[in-house]
């Protein structure tokens, strides 16, 4: 009957312009605003489903634009699957890698959109789907990211009063190595020696300069490093690597499964980074999960500033890992002056809360996204 016709009649793009509460900086970017995809999947038996594609400065953080991955979407992933049952998932991944090489981002939305949509349809939240939820709530840090060190000891008072977050990652490298260190010093000297500091060097050091720092942010107790180096020099990053204590996080290095593989097998770091914007799909980051934890690597729950959309689709399979050893740092939807929902994720005591309603377990505020649509 038509209430089981789960195949998809149409997938629509559109961009989105969300303004965050300050300026995020990052080693190669800058923000004010996020610049979102918002996917929707309509089903035959009636049933949307949505999906969220996050990018940073543009092609910045990444090779995906806004307006690439509308253009992926319209012109490429949405003809090859309209028509075809959205419960397929796998076959429709392969659909998708069909039509389009990499997009990665682009093609998480639609995945994410064709999970909600069935989720919604069979009554089921999408951690189901993926095998069932192991953790109903994930530990989130906040990202300081002003560059002033004065506002940022504020901004990270303010989140330990409101037993919101206590573990903070510093984004570097868009300053010179001293003032990141000075940066650092003053944070340290602020928040005691009991809060956790990561830091996101986002690619900007040279070998010379890790050498020179790392024993510097030893001493200032950081207990990550994340991409201290540029993603494509690995033996560099292996190097690095070997000479601190602090284990290395992989962030942009490895962004398919076989590139997880290669800096593995190479020893570039010892924490994986996940993140829907990297594996391209639902499925394929769960599968990230198991590769690393093959090479004994650890995992830490990544994100791209999300909305409460692409954080809920995040959280529907961090919830099912077996292992997320750093917990997840999807503070994006508290970043975003508006959220896009009328359910936004429930933030307490220092952790996120894993939505259980059916499929992302989210609703959209249609007056928050009409606003922040971009108009053509
Ligand atoms: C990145 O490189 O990790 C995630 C948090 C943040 O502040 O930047 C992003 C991207
Ligand atoms: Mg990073």
């Amino acid at each position: 009957d038509s209430a089981s016709d789960t195949r998809i009649r149409s997938i629509s793009a559109s961009i989105i312009e969300a303004p965050t509460v300050r300026r995020h900086k990052l080693s190669n970017t800058e923000i004010a605003h996020q610049g979102f995809v918002l996917v929707r999947v309509q089903l035959e038996n009636g049933v949307t489903g949505i999906g969220e594609a996050s990018t940073l400065g543009g092609p910045r953080w990444a090779e995906e634009s806004v307006e690439s991955i509308q253009a992926a979407i319209q012109n490429y992933l949405g003809p090859a699957l309209v028509g075809q049952n959205a419960m397929l998932f796998e076959a429709n991944a392969v659909r998708m890698a069909k039509a389009a090489t990499r997009n990665f981002a682009a093609k998480a939305a639609v995945e994410s959109a064709l999970f909600d949509a069935i989720g919604h349809t069979l009554g089921l939240p999408v951690s189901a789907l993926l095998g069932g939820r192991v953790r109903d709530r994930i530990g989130v840090i906040w990202a300081l990211a002003s560059g002033d060190a004065a506002q940022e000891l504020e901004e990270a008072r303010e989140k330990l009063r409101l037993r919101q977050h206590r573990d903070f990652k510093i984004k570097l490298g868009f300053n010179s190595p001293d003032a990141d260190i000075r940066r650092l010093q003053h944070l340290r000297a602020g928040l005691g020696d009991d809060v956790k500091l990561i830091v996101d060097v986002n690619q900007a050091w040279t070998e010379a300069i890790c050498i020179r720092l790392f024993p510097a942010l030893e001493e200032l107790g950081v207990v990550l490093i994340e991409q201290p180096v540029p993603a494509s020099q690995r033996e560099t990053m292996a190097r690095v690597a070997a000479r601190t204590h602090i284990p290395l996080l992989i962030d942009e290095a490895a962004f398919t499964n076989s590139e997880l593989a290669s800096v593995a097998t190479q020893a570039c770091g010892s924490v994986y980074s996940l993140k829907l914007v990297k594996s391209g799909g639902l499925l394929e980051l769960k599968r990230a999960a198991g590769i690393a934890q093959a090479f004994g690597i650890e995992l830490y729950g990544g994100c791209l500033l999300e909305s409460s959309i692409g954080a809920a689709a995040h959280m529907a399979v961090f919830s099912t890992l077996p292992k997320l050893e750093w917990g997840s740092e999807h503070f994006g939807p508290r970043i975003l002056v508006d959220d896009l929902v009328a359910t936004p994720l429930v933030f307490e005591e220092y952790e996120i809360h894993v939505p259980t309603g059916p499929g992302l377990g989210i609703a959209l505020d249609e007056d928050k996204v009409r606003f922040m649509t971009r108009k053509v």
